[in-house]
């Protein structure tokens, strides 16, 4: 059941149209490691109407704050606020264990990933299948955005991880590692298909963030 139904002359529906022309712009696009905007595009692609995306800390949020499309009330669950990174895979349990015939799925960092990847353990125990997107950087992306934007250089974000598709088999868990632009979208089709908890190492290439500075740096608002 629905609680909102469509507005008929909703004021910012010129801002939604905007960006999903810009985001559309990508649809096709081939770069690898992948562009945010694309990995954004895709997500929505792959998943159903009602699907949940709970969406951790980090760049990728500000990605995913801006630009996915939720088609249903509650089904992109951001944590905003205090912010706190490691969110990501407890907070898709918990959507799983509260709605449990919708796809949950995490988009996270690998960072945040990593403060609460142990919960694969917990995901798998209780039997809440879960998809967890991971935008892998080697990096605390988000902080590494304003260091540039602030200092114009970078300093002590970078990380190694460890292999995120040999890391979840440890666990009894799938992986898969996204090696080409256009394998994203049948990979999380298959993900949710395998009906387990599965782990996606998505490389992303997060020049994208700066580019996105400068044009937001450029905009006037009119009169
Ligand atoms: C528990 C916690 N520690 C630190 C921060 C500050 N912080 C915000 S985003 C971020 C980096 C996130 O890195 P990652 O999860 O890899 O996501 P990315 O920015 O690379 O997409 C940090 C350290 C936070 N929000 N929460
Ligand atoms: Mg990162």
């Amino acid at each position: 059941m629905d609680f909102v139904k469509p507005k008929q002359n909703f004021p910012l529906e010129n801002v939604r149209k905007a960006i999903v022309k810009e985001m559309s712009e990508y649809a096709d696009d081939k770069s690898f490691p992948m562009k945010p905007q694309k990995i954004v595009w895709d997500i929505r692609q792959a998943l159903a109407p009602d699907a949940i995306a709970i969406c951790d800390v980090g760049a990728h949020k500000i990605w995913m704050a801006r630009m996915y499309q939720a088609e249903r009330p509650n089904t992109c669950i951001i944590s905003n606020g205090f912010a706190s990174m490691g969110i990501g895979l407890p907070g898709a349990i918990a959507s799983k264990l509260a709605f449990p015939e919708k796809t949950a799925i995490t988009v996270t960092g690998d960072g945040g990933f990593m403060m609460n990847s142990q919960e694969i353990e917990t995901a798998l125990r209780i039997g809440t299948p879960l998809v967890a997107l991971i935008w892998n950087d080697n990096g605390y992306g988000l902080i590494e955005w304003h260091q540039l934007q602030q200092f114009n250089r970078i300093s002590n974000v970078r990380f190694n991880n460890p292999d995120f598709v040999k890391f979840a088999e440890s666990f009894g868990a799938k992986g898969y590692r996204v090696q080409a632009a256009d394998e994203l979208v049948p990979i999380i089709k298959q993900a949710i298909a395998d009906n387990t908890v599965v782990v996606i190492d998505c490389p992303v290439d997060y020049s994208e963030n700066m580019k996105l500075s400068e044009k937001l740096g450029k905009l006037v608002c009119p009169a």
